[in-house]
């Protein structure tokens, strides 16, 4: 294929295809014809080259002050607002997201950028008073060091963006792996920071497959943490490895997320919220609501809206401006949400209501396309319910109470986003407080977080980090504690503290 374009490695601010690398094809998902480029399938080695690159302006970076610093990351910001059409057009075409998405998802990351930008004159630490006179104790944010980011396809500019910024503004160095289906994505949203001005070595694009850039990162010895984005099994993995090499670790992984609709809901709002919510981005997020637990009263109804809106839902390449839900990513994914629904099919009491299968037609018959589908009759045993699908799968269950239907809920392994649709406010108050769950919604879909608050999820999702939000600092800083004593004398805590009530008696 003369003149292919090349996604390439960026380390120590040199643009390189490793010798002799294989090439991996990223495909447009809704025209497997279209290659839209080659990334090398890097090594070990390339993983150490950005490593010592990323060491080695460590030194000068850690030093550079915050708001110099945020600089460029709020200039980045800019650059991509500048690109957004171009950006997201690419997220539409390397993903398969429909078009207005592709642009949120840039949208999410320029949000980012001005979220982070901020921080870099803020870094608070805190002062506190000492148990010794003439001592005064203080905290100082640190930077880890060289920060290993790995990320998925689904959002292909925002989690980087959400990841990157913060540990940029931090102080720390990066490498940064975008995940196989998206190397352009990841080199774009990479330019927007070396346009911004972002010193040579201070981040690191490597190109690879995660079972060889992924695993040698978490091997590194000089690598202080990792944040990944992906499924629970490799998470699982990862802080393994993370936990036998002393890394930082934090993990944003798995969800089965649930609206919750109870017998008072506007019914509308909440059949509007379960179409996007289940199928926004081909039900391909994290967060996408892959449960409906409707009360018995509106089931049927809400059911029959449902089934109405999906099939009216237009599948196509991201692309056409006129697309409610694109491909799959790629073509193993295709067959594991085909598999799951052939699962459904077969499972007890399980009924397929509308979809069920591989989408055909003109618009989606060159890409890896599923019909919208909808599986009523659910149990909390059946697989449909209990996994993790990444797709246009939703499985609905009805439930008489709203204790009922909060257990339902959480009988699940993951715990990452949830909704309720009430019009009852203690209704509402009471299930916020026993969901578990990172993000509730209360009359809004499962999908929908905004960068300047925390995400993430309790249980098998993640373990216990945050990102974005003020939390994202947490992953990427190191708290120091610094007491300064200028009572020009030896003081010792906890022992000497008895003599300074002592002497505050005598001199009263
Ligand atoms: C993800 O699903 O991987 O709330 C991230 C949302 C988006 C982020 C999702 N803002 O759905």
């Amino acid at each position: 294929m003369p003149n292919k374009e090349q996604a390439m490695n960026y380390v120590g601010g040199q643009w390189y295809w490793p010798d002799g690398a294989g090439e991996i094809r990223s495909i447009n998902p809704a025209d497997t014809q279209d290659i839209v480029c080659v990334a090398p399938e890097s090594s070990a080695k390339d993983v150490d080259r950005a490593v010592q690159a990323a060491k080695k302006a460590f030194a000068a970076w850690r030093r550079t002050p915050p708001p110099a610093r945020a600089a460029i990351v709020r200039k980045a910001g800019q650059i991509m607002a500048e690109r957004k059409r171009e950006m997201g057009e690419m997220v539409a075409r390397e993903a398969g997201k429909p078009i207005a998405e592709g642009l949120g998802d840039v949208q999410e990351a320029i949000d980012m950028a001005d979220l982070a930008a901020g921080e870099g004159r803020r870094l608070y630490g805190d002062t506190a008073p000492s148990e010794l006179p003439s001592k005064l104790c203080l905290t100082f944010r640190e930077p880890l060091g060289v920060c290993g980011l790995i990320t998925p396809w689904n959002f292909p500019v925002a989690i980087p963006a959400w990841k990157a910024l913060h540990a940029l503004v931090c102080g720390n160095t990066v490498v940064f792996k975008p995940a196989s289906d998206t190397p352009k994505c990841g080199e774009f949203f990479v330019k927007a920071l070396i346009d911004a001005g972002l010193p040579q070595g201070v981040i690191n694009l490597v190109q690879g497959r995660g079972s060889t850039i992924g695993e040698a990162m978490s091997q590194h010895p000089d690598i202080r943490l990792i944040s990944i984005t992906g499924s629970t099994v490799t998470g699982k993995h990862v802080a393994e490895v993370c936990g036998q090499t002393g890394k930082h670790c934090s993990l944003e992984c798995g969800g089965k997320n649930a609206e919750i609709v109870m017998d008072d809901a506007k019914l509308e709002l909440a059949v509007e919220g379960a179409l996007w919510g289940a199928f926004g981005t081909a039900g391909q997020r994290c967060t996408a609501t892959s449960r409906l637990i409707v009360h018995e009263s509106l089931h049927d109804k809400m059911v029959a809206k449902l089934v109405e809106g999906a099939s009216k839902l237009i599948l196509g390449p991201g692309l056409n401006e006129s697309t409610d839900v694109g491909p799959l990513v790629n073509e193993s994914q295709l067959k594991k949400v085909l598999e799951y629904i052939r699962i459904g099919k077969e499972e007890d009491k399980a009924k397929c209501v509308c979809g069920g299968g591989r989408a055909t037609g003109q618009a989606v018959d060159k890409g890896w396309f599923v019909e919208p589908t909808i599986f009523t009759g659910v149990t909390r045993k059946m697989r449909i319910f209990q996994e993790e699908i990444f797709g246009p799968v939703l499985a609905v269950v009805k439930v008489s109470s709203l204790a009922e239907a909060v257990e339902t809920l959480n009988d699940c392994e993951f715990g990452l986003s949830s909704s309720i649709y009430t019009q009852d406010v203690n209704n509402a108050m009471w299930a916020t407080r026993e969901i578990e769950a990172g993000i509730v919604y209360v009359n809004g879909p499962t999908i929908g977080a905004e960068v300047h608050m925390p995400f993430g999820g309790v249980k098998g999702t993640g373990n216990g980090h945050r990102e974005a939000g003020k939390t994202g600092l947490d992953i990427f800083t190191e708290w120091k504690t610094v007491y300064i004593d200028y009572s020009g004398k030896l003081q010792r805590a906890q022992i000497d503290t008895d003599q300074v009530l002592a002497d505050q008696k005598e001199s009263v």
